[in-house]
């Protein structure tokens, strides 16, 4: 095992019974949503991935180790102290480890120290992508980048539009990973079923899920595979009215000058605060809605490989 990774008893022993287990990332509990909702968020998320039959593995960075697998006090400490944990992406690990200092690990991070400890599905809200404005400014998300490259389903909502969400696809198919909509053709945004742009194939269960997911690795391929799961419809929003937040956002933060990784916690936090409590009920209903698939593939990939571990 690495030696940098500490993975908690529960996480370890259903990996080596080849159990299902389902990754979480932490920068939604520390720079996501507010405490105490964040907190809450968390607890329930891995409940409900419990209720699904599979074991959640939480993870972060907590004085310079790799956690797969959080304890409860230690979720209640990432979301009290909330932004002044560093939202740690690929190119802070180096640092952050050596000086044995925290991070909330992002969707990149999280596929890194679930491949790290054997974790092969990972629930979250909403991935990193191509910014508006890329073509001047080169923001492009680590997470599209760690996609291509680590072997780990991610399964979202999509991604909010306050990305360029036409070049976000062209990115992830230049880099070879494959782009499924859940029950959908058409890619959701987020808060939103829907964007007007399409996903490269449609599957509609998690057998069928975990079976690409299978061939994808067995091939050898290598990278990560993006699940997209539309909201569910009774916590939807209106189109209008979040696109509108939106771009009186990124004109915010145009005019403030902000960049780098501070780009995606400010229009998160600020297309939050404009659209008032609703946008996080909708956020937290969808990361429920993504965990529950999550763990109904988990379970679907430690039968098929029961089923070869069987036949060999
Ligand atoms: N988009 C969301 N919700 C999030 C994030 C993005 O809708 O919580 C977070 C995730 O942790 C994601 C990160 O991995 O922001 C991407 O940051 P950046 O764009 O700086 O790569
Ligand atoms: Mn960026």
């Amino acid at each position: 095992m690495n030696k940098y990774l500490d993975i908690a008893p529960e996480v370890l022993s259903a990996i080596q019974e080849n159990r299902p287990v389902v990754a979480l990332e932490s920068t939604i509990i520390s720079h996501g949503m507010p405490y105490p909702q964040n907190v809450e968020t968390a607890l329930r998320v891995e409940q409900t991935i419990r209720d699904g039959g599979a074991v959640p593995a939480t993870i972060a960075i907590i004085g310079g180790r790799l956690k797969a697998g959080l304890s409860h006090d230690e979720i209640e400490y990432l979301g009290r102290k909330g932004r002044e944990v560093a939202k740690a992406s690929r190119r802070d690990l180096p640092v952050l480890v050596a000086r044995g200092a925290d991070g909330a690990t992002t969707v990149t991070t999280t596929m890194i120290i679930a491949a790290m400890a054997g974790i092969k599905v990972f629930a979250t809200g909403g991935i990193g992508g191509v910014h508006r404005g890329a073509e001047t400014t080169m923001d492009i998300s680590a997470d599209l980048e760690e996609l291509a490259r680590t072997p780990v389903m991610v399964i979202c909502a999509g991604a909010k539009s306050i990305l360029d969400l036409g070049l976000t696809l062209e990115y992830l198919e230049t880099h070879g990973v494959p782009v499924i909509g859940y029950g959908t053709e058409e890619l959701p945004a987020f808060y939103t079923r829907r964007s007007g742009f399409k996903v490269d194939y449609r599957i509609d269960t998690p057998e069928d899920l975990a079976a690409a997911f299978r061939a994808q690795q067995e091939m050898g391929l290598g990278g990560g595979m993006l699940v997209t799961n539309p909201i569910p419809e009774e916590y939807s929003m209106d189109p209008v009215r979040i696109n509108a937040a939106i771009d009186q956002a990124i004109a915010e933060a145009t005019a403030r000058g902000i960049r780098g990784k501070e780009t995606t916690p400010f229009l998160l936090a600020r297309v939050k605060d404009i659209t008032g409590g609703d946008s996080l009920a909708s956020n937290i209903q969808l990361v429920l809605n993504n965990a529950r698939l999550a763990a109904s593939v988990a379970f679907h990939l430690a039968v098929g490989s029961n089923a070869l571990n069987i036949n060999k």
